[in-house]
């Protein structure tokens, strides 16, 4: 079956379905192709923390709703290093700027519910997605459902398919990559129990390795361990994880934490990566199908949101205002922007987990810069503006 629409969209992870939004505001028709099922996307736990950068859009795609009222505002983060928590103030550093604690799982549901109430099309379980034709002026997908081949003619494609999408492996010869690969990996574990910081997320560097307490509602945790990367989930029994996060907290804090068993337990790699360009003709990159940080900065979804917010306002000023000054700079504003986030991203990284060579040299070098961090407004506030995002 052939059908055709303005965009088609590659992905419905927090990028495509922000996309769409956004160009259904606008009278901007779209389809979005999804490989997994919508019970898949939504299992899947990751980001928690939302700049206002992506707070705001989600409200401009009329979602902001339920992560207003729901959204866990935070003036502050804290670092703990040598056995002692450090507050920095955030909020008061970067002249009132904060950020909020909302799941990534709740704002792709938002925005799922609002593209099912507004009747907009996605297709599910779509597979064998291909892109052809985006060299010319009438590119084609085609994909299969249910056993059909279907065929969906438009005028231009996003591909926001994440790091193992179909999208960026299309253009790959045409591509250039930039990669780091961390030789650890995040142990991640969701339960519902309160959780033990719930104004400030908690960043720990301890001779164990790097620890991270987070939290999706007052009554929902997440946290975090850095673990050897051939680790399995079955290594760690809840009550190992539990004992571990304590011994990478100062003593107060461990005595704080309430544990409980827990609902999720996965383990991530850490990466750096980023993809040039992002435009091939008439396809577009963003978010993960273009660039991962490692999670460390929070960075990785909002670099996400503020991709769309460029792409969308391309695809706006092409259609309403018969512009292609958007398109033509899509790539170039995007890359100015990640490359910043990168940058943080893997500075972050770098001080405060532990890496096989950290001891001796690499440890004092760690504990002299947070020492730093901590003690100098200027070092605290380059922090600070860095986590909350720097202006677009
Ligand atoms: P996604 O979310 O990967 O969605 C891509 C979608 O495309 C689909 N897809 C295909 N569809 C059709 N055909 C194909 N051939 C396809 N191939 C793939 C996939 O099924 C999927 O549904 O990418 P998107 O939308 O660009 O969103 C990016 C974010 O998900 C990601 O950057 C964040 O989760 C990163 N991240 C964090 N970001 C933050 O801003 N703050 C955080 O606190 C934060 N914490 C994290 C994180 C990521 C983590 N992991 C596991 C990677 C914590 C963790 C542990
Ligand atoms: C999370 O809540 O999952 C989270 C918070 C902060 C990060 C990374 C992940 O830097």
């Amino acid at each position: 079956m052939t059908t055709r629409t303005q965009v088609a969209i590659i992905g419905a992870g927090p990028s495509g379905l922000l996309l769409g939004q956004l160009l259904h505001k606008a009278g901007i028709s779209n389809v979005i192709l999804e490989r997994q099922s919508g019970d898949y996307v939504l299992g899947r736990i990751r980001a928690g923390i939302l700049e206002q950068v992506t707070v705001d859009l989600l409200k401009e795609a009329g979602v902001g709703e339920r992560v207003g009222r729901e959204g866990i505002v935070h003036h502050s983060i804290e670092l703990v290093f040598a056995g002692a928590r450090h507050p920095i103030d955030v909020h008061g550093l970067t002249g009132g700027k904060v950020v909020t604690a909302y799941g990534q799982t709740e704002l792709t549901r938002d925005l799922m519910e609002a593209r099912q109430a507004q009747g907009l099309t996605t297709v599910y379980e779509a597979a064998n997605v291909s892109l052809h034709g985006f060299d010319g002026d009438q590119p084609v997908v085609r994909y299969q459902k249910d056993g059909a081949t279907h065929e969906l003619q438009c005028d231009f494609i996003a591909g926001c398919d994440g790091f193992h999408g179909v999208s960026r492996a299309t253009v790959k010869d045409s591509i250039s990559e930039f990669e780091r690969v961390y030789p650890f990996g995040w142990l991640g574990v969701l339960a519902d129990v309160p959780p033990v910081s719930p104004h400030a997320i908690v960043y720990g560097n301890s001779d164990r390795g790097f620890s991270l307490c987070s939290m999706r509602s007052l009554s929902r945790s997440r946290y975090y361990v850095q673990c050897p990367l051939d680790d399995k989930v079955e290594d760690w029994s809840d009550q190992r994880f539990w004992d571990e996060l304590r011994r990478r907290v100062d003593p107060e804090l461990a005595d704080k934490i309430v544990t409980g068993p827990s609902i999720e337990k996965s383990i991530a790699p850490l990466r750096s990566f980023v993809a040039e360009p992002m435009r091939f003709g008439r396809l577009f990159l963003a978010g993960d199908a273009a660039h991962i940080v490692p999670p460390t900065g929070a960075k990785g979804l909002n670099l996400a949101a503020t991709d769309v917010k460029y792409l969308s306002g391309a695809f706006i000023e092409y259609y309403l205002e018969h512009s292609a000054a958007g398109i033509d700079t899509y790539s170039q504003r995007c890359l100015r922007r990640i490359w910043k986030a990168e940058r943080f991203s893997w500075w972050l990284t770098s001080l405060m987990h532990r890496f096989p060579d950290t001891a001796g040299f690499g440890q004092r070098i760690q504990e002299a810069e947070l020492d730093y961090l901590v003690n100098s407004k200027a070092a605290s506030t380059s922090l600070a503006e860095n986590y909350v995002g720097l202006p677009l």
